[in-house]
């Protein structure tokens, strides 16, 4: 908290989340959320609705993990020691919605695949012969490819909205401090790159257990 957003902080978060045994560790996971909700909240207040929906998010996780800190446990040191913890405890079901550890999680893993298709989309620049699309257009197909088919017409109304409201290439630019798509583009793919790598080993954990689908 503080400062503003910066890509080395998030890059240095995303790098210390990777485990060993292709673990993904939360709290340095939850630190990379806090450096992309700088991101998304710098681009208005519009984006403040999405913000507090992922905060939310996070917010259930870390309040987990206190409680088995204070219970001197580490089932919420990672992704997997939280799968296993909670599948032992009984506290995952899969057929009902509960405040697990893991379902919270799952909503967050799935924004994540939007934030880094968004990311590589603008890092892109244009497409051969065609026009330079803007944020906002480039944002809601990330949307429509990554996300939307898992939330409800109200949520998909709400980020339609939010989405007209976003700044335009340039100041977009400004937010990971580079003057062009020259110089945003290899750092904007740094970011992808990084948050790839994490996305992949989360999935990989909830699909070995099934939990790709958890309501
Ligand atoms: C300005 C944008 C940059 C893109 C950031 C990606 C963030 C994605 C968050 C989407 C939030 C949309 C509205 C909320 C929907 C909730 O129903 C949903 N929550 C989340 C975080 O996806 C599902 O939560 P629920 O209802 O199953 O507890």
């Amino acid at each position: 908290p503080g400062h503003r957003f910066q890509v080395s902080q998030l890059l240095s978060h995303l790098h210390s989340a990777l485990g060993p045994d292709g673990d993904v560790l939360l709290q340095p996971y939850l630190s990379s959320w806090d450096e992309l909700l700088k991101f998304m909240e710098s681009l208005g207040p519009v984006a403040g609705f999405i913000s507090q929906q992922v905060e939310h998010k996070a917010s259930v996780i870390r309040r987990l993990a206190q409680r088995e800190e204070a219970a001197e446990g580490d089932a919420y040191r990672s992704v997997r020691s939280m799968i296993g913890a909670e599948l032992s405890r009984g506290l995952v079901s899969f057929r009902q919605q509960t405040p697990s550890g893991c379902r919270t999680l799952l909503r967050l893993h799935r924004a994540l695949l939007w934030l880094q298709l968004f990311l590589k989309k603008v890092a892109e620049g244009p497409q051969e012969g065609g026009e330079l699309r803007s944020p906002s257009s480039l944002c809601r197909e990330a949307y429509r490819e990554a996300l939307a088919h898992h939330h409800s017409w109200l949520a998909r109304r709400a980020a339609d909205v939010a989405f007209m409201a976003l700044p335009d290439r340039d100041a977009l630019f400004q937010l990971v401090c580079a003057r062009s798509q020259g110089e945003a583009g290899p750092l904007l793919d740094r970011a992808a790159e990084a948050i790839g790598e994490v996305y992949g080993r989360t999935q990989k954990a909830f699909e070995e257990h099934g939990m790709l689908e958890l309501p």
